[in-house]
């Protein structure tokens, strides 16, 4: 047997020594933009970057549709899980495609007959505040009123009563041509004092609506959204047995990208996966492959042509892996040691593979660790599962809010392809929990958070980069007592029910 020297450590052993840092550097001002697929560094513009280094999880429980899009709204990327049929996946990205930057047609929209208990059904299910209700109760039906919040706040009607009593009818209504730019609408709403505005054609049918808080709370550039009217960039989870069917199919519905998802990447099956894909689409098709956690891993799946690789095996809050089977290693020295391959493999060839921390962030902190360690981005699952915008249930545990989160290979997701070895033998025993996470409120209000704590801790390193980071940080070992020295400790906290 080989017997590493190093010993496995993870995330919580370490911690970042400060640098200097000068007065230009201010977390406003520090660019967390990052390569999502490989590229010629230095030769090549990388055709697919993200504005914040983070993915989230294949997963049932974290990246449908609705997580998708309010990720790519803060700049980084979902990949739609893929332990679910073909068409659910594709139709799933389709949405997120079709759902245009600054606008909204397909998920707020019902008809006149639907009551209260539907329209608040679905501002729980998109989180918009407005709901367009249209002859049909279709995104482009004609156009009858909408209903805010404002149309029944006040009153006492039963959850029975339909919309068409108490939504805001066309003649009282706020709306605009369809050829209405989004500056333009974002006058009407700000001088109308109104959060949405439909858009509508000459016959009166919904065209648009835009929602203030889609463009303004993310202070995105409005003049970028003028013009443009793109769609969102969102990945997709594909395995390696089904590819020949699901690849198309995600490619006709418009991914921008696919991750091959599997707990354990560095295997032949993976490089046919891979091999079909560059056969059929040339380098045109952008794939991600993993997970691996050691240089020859990484190698293996550089060479058999990943456009990303994915770190980390077992180190996943569900993951029960290394107690099931007894592999895996520590996250934070699979980092370390993969970002070293693939700088040596950069260095070799001129081609620079991304490579992502997978799993095991626990604190917002350890994300700005994994990428000093190496990593271009990191994909989460927990993280996300807490937010509104997750799959999953949302309910009340010994009185505080919680959401579902499992593993996909808890017996619950049934993801028998990402463990599959060959053989006929389906998940005969687990590798992940079913768990509940703390409620967390909306993703965009706890990104941003996160993203000011990686910045402010970049700047304490002297970096305004991403890059800047991986070249100055200095990181220590930390002991256990050092640990203890690092939380509140030898005073008595207020508001601790045990006091
Ligand atoms: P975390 O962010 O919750 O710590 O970890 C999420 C990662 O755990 C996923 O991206 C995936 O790689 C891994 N995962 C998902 N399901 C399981 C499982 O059931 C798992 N064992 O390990």
């Amino acid at each position: 047997a080989y017997y590493f020297e190093e010993p496995s450590r993870t995330f919580g052993e370490y911690l970042l020594v400060p640098g200097y840092s000068s007065s230009a550097c201010v977390p406003d001002a520090v660019s967390l933009k990052t390569p999502l697929v490989k590229y010629r560094k230095g030769e090549e513009e990388c055709p697919l970057t993200m504005n914040i280094p983070m993915v989230s999880a294949i997963m049932q429980s974290v990246s449908g549709d609705r997580l998708a899009i309010a990720l790519a709204k803060q700049g980084g990327v979902s990949f739609i899980y893929g332990s679910q049929s073909v068409e659910d996946e594709a139709a799933m990205v389709a949405r997120v495609k079709s759902y245009k930057k600054g606008f909204v047609t397909s998920d707020s929209n019902l008809k006149p007959t639907a009551t209260l208990a539907d329209v608040l059904e679905l501002k729980e299910k998109t989180g918009h505040s407005t709901v367009a209700i249209t002859e049909d109760g279709t995104p482009n039906g004609k156009l009858l009123g909408i209903v805010a919040s404002r149309d029944y706040r006040v009153s006492r009607m039963s959850m029975d009563e339909p919309v068409a009593n108490f939504m805001t009818p066309m003649e009282k209504l706020v709306y605009a041509p369809e050829t209405t730019t989004l500056k333009e609408a974002n006058d009407i709403i700000w001088d109308n004092k109104i959060n949405s505005l439909p858009l509508v054609d000459a016959e009166g049918h919904l065209k648009y609506m835009v929602f203030r808080k889609d463009y303004d709370s993310h202070k995105e550039n409005v003049n970028e959204l003028l013009d443009a009217n793109k769609s969102y960039v969102v990945g997709a989870g594909i395995n390696t047995r089904d590819y020949a069917e699901r690849v198309p199919a995600l490619i006709e519905a418009g991914v921008d990208v696919l991750c091959i998802d599997s707990s354990e990447g560095f295997s032949e099956w993976q490089s046919r996966t891979i091999a079909w894909i560059r056969e059929r689409y040339g380098d045109k098709v952008k794939v991600g492959a993993g997970n691996v956690v050691d240089r020859e891993g990484f190698r293996f799946l550089a060479q058999a042509g990943a456009d990303f690789i994915k770190v980390g095996i077992g180190g996943g809050s569900i993951c029960i892996t290394r107690e099931t089977k007894g592999i895996g290693r520590g996250q934070a020295t699979a980092v370390i040691e993969v970002a070293a391959a693939r700088d040596e493999y950069y260095k070799e060839t001129g081609i620079y593979i991304p490579i992502c921390s997978d799993g095991g962030i626990v604190h917002d902190y350890h994300m700005t660790l994994a990428l000093a360690m190496g990593a271009d981005f990191v994909m989460l699952g927990r993280y996300f599962a807490r937010f509104d915008e997750s799959p999953t249930n949302k309910l009340r545990i010994n009185g505080s809010y919680v959401k579902e989160y499992w593993g996909e290979g808890s017996n619950r997701a049934r993801n028998w392809q990402r463990y599959d070895l060959g053989g006929a033998t389906k998940l005969s025993f687990e590798e992940g929990v079913d768990s509940y996470v703390p409620y967390a409120g909306s993703l965009a209000d706890g990104v941003g958070t996160t993203l000011y704590k990686i910045r402010s801790t970049m700047c304490n390193c002297g970096a305004l980069t991403i890059p800047e980071l991986q070249e100055k940080a200095r990181l220590t070992v930390v002991s256990s007592t050092s640990i203890v020295e690092g939380g509140s400790h030898d005073v008595i906290l207020k508001n601790n029910p045990n006091n």
